[in-house]
């Protein structure tokens, strides 16, 4: 009311006035979109409240953010990548002696010790920081593999402005993200164009290198994501995805020569570096000696270790692998490693100090870095599993981590919680049923289903070609067993495979040959109509690989507004009564908002929660859904 009494006033109809403020801040008339704003948060706060916290809400440390001097100069990897080429950046890699670090905290350490969940907001407020303190990393492995899907599905942004958002802010370290081959960043085969156009997009976005994988360590999986990375000024690099055990003789499948031959194979392809991908912490430490060892032998491409610390082994491997000349290890801050995560990277940059291999990386300034992650990860400690120290179980189990730290989730929405053991040993059994495969998405998550689907089902190895002919299987042993997700290392077992496929004929081309070209100009226009919303190429992309996921994403920022500003506390519990809190829905445009009180649900189930906006006070009902 006060603003509308200003605006009627007769000098400021003149124009006798200093209107400077007002004419610089437009947002002061979008009185009603803003009332409407206001609302959509308290909506989106009311439902956490009512339905998810009841006001409980855990307090959390804030984490030190050291500053940055303005004038700080940017240059680390990313420029001898821009200014040398791909060719340029594999010849510097393999004249450094030191080892060289890729900290994948902005990816694999949180999407495997939390399922994914960290927010960009809690990335974008460390990342100018990290490029000014850890100038000396390799890479920042900060995209792909299931951040993508999990930022729309349950994060409520974009990946692309994620990725928008720390490229401005990294100007010096490469950033590297994962791949699935044809399976590009979800579950299933894409069609070629999508696959050749998402690399594009992701090249012209600020990725440098590209971790190419293929869930069953097939190379005609790879082939089209290679193919195009080859064409970019970015780097291609070619996974072997890493499973049984080389040290143990009995075990004749996925031995030393399997790797050997696979490098060979990558090598021929053109790729830059080679990946030992170890999704689950298989990787002995003698074991890392030895494949380095001899692939050193094999081929000339750099070689980049990847492992996880499931079995608490993770930094003896990576010891022993750059002993052996691995040129590149992954690693995660302290703060968010160990376990289902990476290694240790301040315990290997301090392991390595004042030898041959010495990283170049500031031990105290890591330390800062890590202890925001320390600090960070509170608030995402609800989506962490039940593991508490390293379990050398894994080297049966051989669960990737991703995948370990999401299985929990997944068997207690089948209400099998009690029975989580049961299905830990039945992912072994599935395994060898699916004739031991290379488990990594989405042939994880294949064996992952069958394992859920064999305890509901008290299916057995032995009763499963009786008492499993009725049975009609998860869609991702169906599409296992059809060959969509690729071609297993010693083919399928044709008597399983009738079984499953209840006649349908399987193919053993790669999928995308099968494949129509998606058509992006009626994904657009199919969203216009349906959303009355414009989408970019890049958005049109992500409609292709998940199409239920973005109408989801899309119908949600249109009933609540963007979060992508708000703090992850406010995101995830809401607020508690008394709290007060600033929650900024787009650039510059706040609201305060304190939670007043929380009353009790009436006999239609709607609970009465007061809140002051502004200092405005606003009640709201909510449904009860509890
Ligand atoms: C992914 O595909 O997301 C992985 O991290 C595999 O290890
Ligand atoms: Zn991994």
């Amino acid at each position: 009311d006060f603003l509308i009494n200003v605006l009627q006033h007769p000098t400021f109809i003149g124009g006798k006035c200093d209107t400077k403020f007002i004419d610089d801040h437009p947002e002061l008339f979008e009185i009603e979109d803003q009332k409407s704003e206001a609302s959509n948060v308290l909506k989106y706060f009311g439902n956490i409240i009512v339905n998810e916290t009841f006001g409980n809400k855990p307090d959390f440390d804030e984490p030190y953010i050291p500053t940055i001097p303005v004038d700080t100069e940017f240059r680390g990897s990313k420029q001898i990548l821009d200014e040398r080429g791909p060719d340029g950046l594999v010849k510097w890699i393999k004249d450094q002696e030191k080892l060289l670090l890729v900290d994948t905290t902005f990816r694999d350490a949180h999407q495997s010790i939390s399922a994914t969940r960290v927010r960009s907001r809690d990335m974008i407020k460390i990342a100018r920081e990290t490029a000014a303190l850890a100038p000396d990393l390799f890479a920042l492995e900060m995209w792909g593999g299931a951040t993508f899907d999990v930022s729309y599905r349950f994060l409520k942004e974009s990946p692309w402005r994620r990725l928008d958002e720390l490229r401005k802010r990294v100007p010096n370290i490469l950033f590297q993200m994962l791949l699935r081959g044809a399976n590009a960043v979800g579950y299933k085969n894409y069609p070629d164009n999508v696959i050749r156009a998402f690399v594009q997009e992701a090249a012209k976005s600020g990725i440098d290198i590209f971790r190419i994988f293929d869930s069953l360590n097939w190379m005609e999986g790879m082939k089209i994501s290679i193919d195009e990375v080859l064409k970019t000024d970015k780097i291609a690099e070619v996974s072997i995805c890493y499973t049984g055990d080389i040290l143990d003789t009995s075990r004749t499948k996925y031995n030393l020569d399997y790797y050997l031959r696979m490098a060979r194979e990558i090598e021929k392809t053109g790729a830059h570096i080679l990946a030992i991908k170890d999704m689950s912490g298989l990787l002995k430490p003698g074991a890392a000696y030895k494949l380095i060892e001899a692939l050193k032998q094999e081929v000339s491409m750099p070689i980049h270790l990847h492992t996880h610390d499931t079995t608490g082994n993770g930094v003896a491997t990576v010891l022993f692998g750059q002993m052996a000349g691995a040129d590149i290890a992954d690693a995660a801050l302290n703060g968010i490693s160990g376990l289902t995560s990476q290694p240790a990277l301040n315990s290997i940059v301090a392991a390595l100090k004042n030898t041959p291999r010495d990283t170049g990386l500031n031990e105290d300034e890591l330390q800062i870095l890590s202890d925001y992650w320390g600090t960070t990860r509170q608030v995402y400690s609800k989506f962490e599993s039940e593991m508490k120290s390293g379990s050398t179980e894994i080297y049966k189990l051989e669960i990737p981590g991703g995948q370990y730290s999401n299985l929990r989730a997944q068997v207690e929405s089948f209400g099998l919680g009690h029975k989580f053991r049961e299905v830990k040993e039945k992912y072994m059994e599935a395994n060898l049923m699916l004739g031991d495969i290379v488990k990594v998405t989405p042939s994880s998550k294949t064996v992952g289903d069958l394992a859920i689907f064999m305890v509901q089902n008290d299916l057995t190895v032995d009763n499963i070609k009786t008492k499993g002919k009725e049975l009609s299987y998860p869609d991702s042993v169906v599409d296992f067993y059809k060959g969509m997700i690729g071609q297993p290392e010693g083919g399928f077992d044709p008597e399983l495979q009738k079984i499953v496929l209840k006649g349908i004929e399987p193919i053993t081309v790669r999928p995308g040959i099968l494949l129509p070209d998606e058509d992006f100009d009626k994904i657009k226009k199919d969203f216009k109509e349906e959303f009355g919303c414009e989408l970019s190429d890049r958005e049109a992309l992500s409609v292709a690989l998940y199409p239920k996921v973005m109408k989801e994403y899309v119908e949600f920022i249109q009933e609540y507004g963007d979060f992508m500003r708000m703090e992850s506390h406010a995101f995830f519990y809401g607020l508690k009564v008394g709290e007060v809190i600033d929650v900024e829905v787009s650039k510059g445009k706040r609201f305060i908002i304190k939670l007043v009180s929380i009353g009790l649900p009436n006999d239609e189930g709607m609970c009465p929660l007061m809140f002051e906006v502004d200092g405005f006070r606003r009640e709201i009902h909510v449904e009860d859904k509890r």
